[in-house]
């Protein structure tokens, strides 16, 4: 298969207990490349677009807010399978679901802090890596 890219999300919960490198080892060690990465803060208005998806589900307030309560890392990730790959280690949505091994299972704290997004579709990820990456900054 060819090498695939998808978007990871750091999230405020992991970024807070100083979890980047952690995850990051996490991400290496299952054969991914981190080609583009960068620390920012969300705003309202980003978050809202990015989980546009959810906008009618119940969670969907909280889901922002927590998603703007500090800073995340964004990052582009690139591998054989990359989409795949990285959901089978991040684990599942609701850490109490979730493998041992995973960065959820290891590092998530509930089912909306868990630590990590990864994109679900060819697409998606498209859509997600466009919306916060420029081109020139993606080095694969
Ligand atoms: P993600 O999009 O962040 O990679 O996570 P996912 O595919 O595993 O889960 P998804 O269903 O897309 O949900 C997106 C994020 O919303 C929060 N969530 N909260 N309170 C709740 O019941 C609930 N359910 C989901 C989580 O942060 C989840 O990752
Ligand atoms: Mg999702």
């Amino acid at each position: 298969m060819a090498l695939q890219r998808t978007f990871s999300i750091i999230k405020p919960d992991a970024t807070r207990r100083n979890l980047t490198g952690a995850i990051n080892a996490k991400i290496e060690e299952a054969g991914l490349r981190i080609v583009a990465q960068k620390r920012i803060h969300m705003t309202k208005a980003q978050a809202e677009t990015f989980y546009g998806v959810h906008a009618e589900r119940p969670f969907f307030n909280d889901l922002v807010s927590f998603m703007t309560s500090g800073p995340v890392v964004v990052q582009v990730l690139e591998g054989e399978d990359a989409i795949a790959a990285y959901r089978k280690v991040m684990g599942a949505t609701n850490p109490a679901n979730a493998e041992a091994g995973t960065i959820r299972k290891e590092f998530a704290e509930s089912i909306e802090a868990n630590s990590v997004h990864g994109s679900d579709a060819p697409e998606t990820a498209a859509v997600e890596i466009a919306y916060f990456f420029a081109g020139n900054e993606i080095v694969g």
